[in-house]
């Protein structure tokens, strides 16, 4: 059953244990980034829930972070389905083969309340700032940004974060030239023209899902999210443009981005664990606010991993990879995937496999990193009884199934991941970085020893008859 809003969304949440509301009252500013901080370095992820500030200093609108990506368990709740490898490809891809098309409605909740003129004033709304004292304002972080290209009249939805600027003016960051929203500026910045643009806060979880995903451009996400929920998004019109945002949203900003404009965005904590920018990008202006009676504010927590931004990369990349060698390339053998969170879910690849032939383990080393030039500085590739999800595991095997000079290769020259500070000093453009991989053959290359581990029937007889041993 699709979920018919945020707060819909956010009751089903509750109703499998996981929102914890917050009622003390917190600052937005320092506290909510903190708290959050704290949280996700306390808690298992298998635990982890959404994390709802009632009571947020200075305002009567509550903020709800970890909504999407607190834990796998959230994820699955998000896109309702098992928040494994396979289900995770098969929705996304079915969302994708399967889109479904708007049905514009003649109103909603989303217009409860309108705002124009003097009335539009962005501080009305409790938009944390995320690194306190080092992000110059507070930030949009779960923002999906609506625009039409403007010679094809089809739409986008993105996810780029906005930085607070003035009462009625944001930054937007859409961090390559090939982001659709740049891709639709630049539409309009050919004619000089203004770009209408709807930024929806706040909303049935699948149009956040399509809004981050890579689909390709001239496919409008709001068809995906039609597709993911299996049934068609109800849109209404916005009050000062031809842009559809869905009924049911939270929060709905309503203006232009105009052409030839750049300014300085960012800085901003990032999800590499670093700051990254300052950078030059155009500005939005806010011309008309609408929203529910009761919104609920929805962000995402990111900057040092673990965060939910890093769990939101981590499942589809690892599915997208593993989609990559085993479906596209079939490549047999190939049992995990795993993309750990300290890496951004990026820098570092792990997989394990079964080797069936010479040559094999560097085939799937090479092959891992052309699923995207930037993709993976470390790639390691060990056999397939090997835990890669367990981080001891991973060290061990690192200490013991890689002899250096041997199993390691260099790859120079390569593209840098775009926000890695080790790639160059900050004085080198952008585009003349470069940075390299290191693959590491982490498979037994011949027959190791035996494991010093008791045999297995003998651990497990153990553990069946725990309590006798009083340990815990
Ligand atoms: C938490 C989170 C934050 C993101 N922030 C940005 C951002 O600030 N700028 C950007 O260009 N992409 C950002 N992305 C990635 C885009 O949302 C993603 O590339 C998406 O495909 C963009 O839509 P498009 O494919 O229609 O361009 C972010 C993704 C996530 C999960
Ligand atoms: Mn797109």
């Amino acid at each position: 059953m699709p979920y018919d809003s945020f707060q819909h969304y956010i009751e089903t949440l509750e109703k499998n244990g996981c929102v914890k509301w917050i009622e003390k009252e917190v600052d937005k500013d320092w506290e909510i980034t903190s708290v959050a901080r704290n949280y996700f370095r306390k808690t298992k992820e298998s635990e982890r829930c959404a994390l709802g500030f009632r009571n947020v200093k200075g305002s009567d609108i509550p903020v709800v972070l970890g909504a999407i990506g607190a834990s796998r368990k959230v994820y699955g709740l998000a896109i309702e389905t098992d928040p494994g490898f396979n289900s995770i490809k098969e929705t996304l891809s079915g969302a994708l083969a399967n889109p479904i098309d708007p049905v514009v409605v003649d109103s909603g909740p989303c217009k409860d309340v309108i705002l124009t003129g003097d009335e539009v004033d962005l501080h009305r709304f409790p938009i944390p700032t995320w690194t306190p004292e080092k992000d110059p304002a507070p930030f949009l972080t779960a923002p999906c940004l609506f625009t039409q290209h403007a010679e094809t009249g089809v739409g986008n939805i993105g996810t780029y974060r906005m930085e607070i600027k003035a009462k009625n003016e944001t930054g937007v960051l859409w961090d390559l030239p090939s982001q659709h929203g740049a891709v639709h500026y630049a539409s309009w910045e050919k004619r000089n023209q203004p770009m209408p643009m709807a930024v929806v806060i706040g909303a049935d979880p699948t149009i956040i899902m399509s809004s981050v995903s890579k689909v390709p451009l001239g496919v409008d996400e709001i068809c995906i999210a039609g597709g993911l929920r299996g049934k068609p998004v109800e849109v209404v019109k916005c009050e000062t443009c031809d842009i559809y945002v869905p009924a049911t949203s939270e929060i709905v900003l309503e203006g232009v981005v105009l052409p030839g404009e750049s300014v300085v965005e960012g800085p901003f904590g990032e999800y590499t664990g670093y700051m990254g920018g300052p950078y030059m990008m155009p500005k939005f202006y806010v011309k008309c606010i609408t929203h529910r009676k009761k919104p609920v504010y929805h962000a995402l927590f990111s900057q040092m991993p673990p965060s939910e931004s890093s769990l939101m990369r981590q499942l589809p990349e690892e599915a997208n990879v593993y989609q990559h060698l085993t479906g596209y390339l079939k490549i047999p053998g190939i049992k995990d995937v795993h993309l750990p969170e300290a890496g951004g879910s990026y820098s570092i690849c792990w997989i394990s496999m079964k080797t069936a032939f010479p040559g094999h383990v560097q085939q799937v080393m090479s092959a891992a990193w052309t699923h995207h030039p930037t993709f993976a500085k470390w790639i390691v590739v060990t056999d397939d009884d090997v835990d890669i999800r367990d981080p001891f595991v991973r060290e061990w095997i690192l200490a013991f199934r890689v002899e250096p000079e041997k199993d390691i290769t260099f790859m120079p020259n390569t593209a840098p991941i775009l926000l890695d500070p080790s790639s160059d000093p900050p004085e080198v453009p952008l585009w003349d970085r470069r940075s390299s991989k290191v693959l590491i053959d982490a498979t037994q290359n011949w027959e190791y020893p035996e494991i010093a581990l008791p045999p297995q029937k003998y651990l497990d007889q153990a553990a069946d008859q725990w309590e006798k041993y009083e340990l815990d």
